[in-house]
């Protein structure tokens, strides 16, 4: 029995979810809507972070660690276009690959942040260490940039890469939401491609990141917020 632990909103678990749909497994759907106790998180994961997954006796976390799991536990079983990758790093580029996605993960970690603090009362503006947290969004994608071919092709040849997803779950997060920042992605015309192209896979409209702000306690069929206490949208 395979089971995820995540909350709406997570890109870490946007992307654990798009590849499990990827590999065409069925899983138990522990979705959460808002943050629950740390006692209640305390008992799935020490991180107190989503996504945790379960398959079997084996609990796992971190959404990295879990699609490495994955790919290398299971296979695709029919792609539709470009197949999903069968491996996390290229052996032969094995140190190219992982530098690639730590720094996507760190562009996510930074994203996050900035979203959990906004929410808790500080924004870019009023605080340092989230404008430099901001100014490392641009980097990281000015870097990445440079890591992608000239042929339209992700970070890994002929496949869709675990790079390629979460990167999309982080850049997607960051424009669906009110955060301030403005990632200018028409700059990065490689990257901006790229992203297209995987929104346009039925694994990534099936994990659609929609809109959300203080006030939107869910959503309609077709993605529309529903606030509280407005009882529509
Ligand atoms: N390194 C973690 C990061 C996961 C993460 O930051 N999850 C956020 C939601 S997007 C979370 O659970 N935040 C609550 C917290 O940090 O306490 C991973 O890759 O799974």
């Amino acid at each position: 029995m395979r089971t995820l632990l995540f909350t709406t909103g997570s890109p870490f678990a946007r992307a654990v979810r798009i590849v499990l749909d990827e590999l065409g497994l069925d899983y138990e759907r522990r979705e959460e809507i808002t943050t629950p106790s740390v006692e209640q998180r305390a008992a799935a994961t020490p991180t107190l972070q989503v996504p945790t997954f379960w398959d079997g006796d084996l609990t796992l976390w971190e959404s990295g660690t879990i699609v490495e799991y994955l790919l290398s536990t299971y296979r695709q079983k029919k792609a539709t276009g470009i197949p999903l990758t069968s491996h996390a790093f290229r052996p032969e580029f094995e140190w190219q690959d992982k530098l690639v996605f730590a720094t996507i993960q760190t562009f996510g970690n930074a994203a996050t942040i900035i979203s959990q603090m906004k929410w808790s009362g500080i924004s870019i503006e009023q605080n340092a260490h989230l404008r430099r947290s901001a100014d490392k969004l641009s980097h990281i994608l000015g870097w990445l940039e440079n890591q992608l071919n000239d042929d339209g092709e992700g970070f890994l040849p002929r496949c869709v890469s675990m790079q390629d997803i979460f990167l999309a779950a982080h850049v997607r997060f960051v424009q669906a939401r009110p955060l301030g920042i403005e990632l200018g992605l028409s700059n990065y015309g490689k990257v901006a491609a790229l992203l297209d192209r995987l929104d346009e896979r039925e694994s990534f409209k099936a994990n659609p990141i929609w809109w959300w702000e203080p006030g939107v306690v869910g959503y309609q069929p077709d993605g529309t917020p529903i606030y509280k206490d407005s009882g529509a949208t």
